[in-house]
């Protein structure tokens, strides 16, 4: 494997919101091959798609019931090889969604093992329940108790998250081998880019244990010390095989020292990794089903320990604000109303500046935020429904459990691409399986015309593309104490880039070294900025300083 993936920029479609093709209000491939002259006029390298397979759509595709086809309400496989061509004429390669810890209980294995079969048994987590408690005390992602009754037999299987999600054994080699057959399979079809789903989660010890009074339980099935050679053998079983490969693994609940060795190069394992600790600091104590304001400071922490520990390391980061799990980040981190552009652009330019290879989620780039939703109804996701209905069990009013969902759901970056201000976004000639809000004034045809987002996202795409020291370069902080502004140093020789960014609305006063006054400003969201050795930053202003002298 190269670093070829180091100057380059990912773009995310959820194809069940990006664009529908045939008027039932749910997107597809079809939708995604209209839309390819609109991803190439971003200028990205590669798209990740979200799950299109086979599946009964309880976690919207992350329940595969088969791997190797296209589900009916997406397309078809010639849809799928249509699309990834397509892409390939404007040299925009894909990357597929494994979804390898568990599959759907629709799946064959799945329902062959409920039938008895033994084979198909051990490619899951079946245990006893030792005098009528569950095997273990495992809670699941999506609320309520990890474990599940298998048929009627007594027993119970794992399932990290829905029950229709069953995880899978990976000690068993028979799902291993397949693992390796399903990215084979789309190897062959020309697929070079591979997204592993929750893939820290597949390292489970065989001996399943409690968590002790007191400690997390996620620590005793995250991060298990048999992932690292289950990654190595599926690379080499598949994807290791290409020089070009791109590979990411979305690591749940992890550390910089396990992602520096998901991701070094001589391990073997993957190119980069996801996490989502700076995507937690908006957690009261951990607690994702509430609703406090962002600690800047914990974010500013993090996103510095990252850079330097995955640089340290020699590991690589993926990039991101946002993605199919998470609320939007204008809404999250920057001004959702009057100063909407101000902060879509600086959080943009803190992002894509770092050292990593930076991901988009469909609609960023026009600054989409979060839907204006007033009832509990406008939600379909099953975890905002199962936290909604916690948050009220537990003594929450239904309108602060609202308003907690409404901060914190999934459907908020899953509302459709809002394409233009019509009735349902030119999204859809239906109504959309899910309500978009405000396209009036945030859409891709309006953006086009007379946008400041999408412009600064296609220049920072080019900036990775052109600027060796955006891709290669060290990373080093500057004024790491500052309360407001989060600002770094990349470094390549002799060229230096000094990125600030504001991260509030307030003004924000902050040093410039001297060799950067007289340096070409490479990036600004405001008119005329105006870099000094005391620089004053407006709301959500961001600078980048660039000198090669
Ligand atoms: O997500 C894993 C996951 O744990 C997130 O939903 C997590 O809860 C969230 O990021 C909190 O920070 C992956 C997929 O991205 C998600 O859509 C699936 O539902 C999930 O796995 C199960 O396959």
């Amino acid at each position: 494997m190269t670093s070829s993936f180091r100057n380059k920029v990912i773009y995310q479609i959820y194809p069940k919101s990006f664009f529908d093709s045939d008027g039932d209000g749910v997107g597809d491939l079809r939708g995604a091959i209209e839309k390819v002259p609109y991803i190439a006029s971003l200028g990205v390298d590669m798209v990740w798609f979200n799950p299109f397979f086979v599946s009964p759509g309880r976690d919207n595709g992350y329940d595969i019931a088969n791997y190797y086809e296209v589900d009916p309400a997406m397309g078809t496989m010639a849809d799928a090889e249509e699309l990834i061509d397509a892409l390939a004429q404007h040299n925009i390669g894909v990357m597929f969604d494994m979804v390898l810890n568990h599959t759907s209980t629709d799946h064959e294995w799945f329902q062959r093992a409920l039938a008895g079969e033994r084979e198909y048994q051990d490619c899951y987590i079946i245990r006893d329940a030792p005098q009528g408690e569950l095997p273990t005390n495992w809670v699941s992602k999506f609320g309520g108790p990890a474990w599940a009754p298998f048929g009627d037999t007594g027993k119970y299987y794992l399932h990290l998250f829905d029950p229709t999600q069953a995880d899978l054994n990976w000690h068993n080699p028979k799902v291993r081998e397949e693992a390796a057959n399903i990215v084979n399979f789309w190897r062959e079809k020309g697929v070079k880019g591979f997204r592993f789903d929750v893939i820290n989660l597949i390292g489970k010890e065989p001996e399943l244990e409690s968590a002790p009074a007191g400690v997390d339980d996620r620590v005793m099935y995250t991060d298990g010390v048999h992932v690292d050679r289950f990654l190595q053998e599926l690379n080499r079983r598949s994807f290791g095989q290409d020089e070009d490969s791109v590979t990411v693994g979305e690591m749940s609940s992890t550390s910089i020292e396990r992602c520096v060795a998901y991701s070094k190069p001589d391990n073997h394992e993957l190119d980069m990794v996801f996490n989502f600790h700076h995507l937690k600091v908006d957690y009261d104590h951990g607690q994702k089903w509430s609703k406090v304001p962002a600690d800047l400071r914990q974010l500013k922490t993090i996103l510095n320990d990252w850079a330097l520990g995955m640089q340290d390391g020699g590991g690589w980061n993926a990039l991101f604000w946002n993605n199919h799990d998470q609320p939007r980040a204008i809404d999250r981190f920057g001004d959702a109303g009057e100063l909407r552009v101000e902060s879509a652009t600086m959080l943009a330019s803190v992002i894509h500046l770092l050292r990593g290879t930076p991901f988009v989620y469909q609609g960023e780039e026009i600054g989409m935020t979060d839907p204006r939703y007033t009832s509990i109804d406008d939600y379909v996701d099953v975890e905002a429904l199962n936290a909604y209905h916690a948050l009220v069990q537990a003594g929450h009013s239904e309108q602060r459990a609202f308003e907690i969902v409404h901060s914190k759901a999934r459907d908020n970056s899953r509302t459709p691409m809002q394409w233009d201000a019509s009735e349902h976004a030119g999204f859809s000639s239906a109504t959309p399986w899910l309500k978009p809000t405000r396209q009036d004034e945030i859409n891709v045809e309006r953006e086009q015309s007379e946008g400041k987002i999408l412009p600064f996202y296609k220049r920072l795409i080019e900036l990775r593309h052109e600027m060796p020291v955006i891709a290669e370069g060290n990373y080093a902080p500057h004024a790491l104490e500052h309360e407001q502004v989060f600002a770094y140093w990349r470094l390549l020789g002799q060229e230096r880039l000094l990125v600030l960014a504001n991260l509030t609305d307030k003004p924000a006063e902050v040093s410039v070294p001297e060799e950067m006054l007289g340096a070409e400003i490479l990036v600004h969201n405001y008119e005329d900025p105006k870099p000094a050795a005391s620089t004053t930053l407006r709301a959500y202003e961001t600078i980048a300083l660039y000198t090669s002298k």
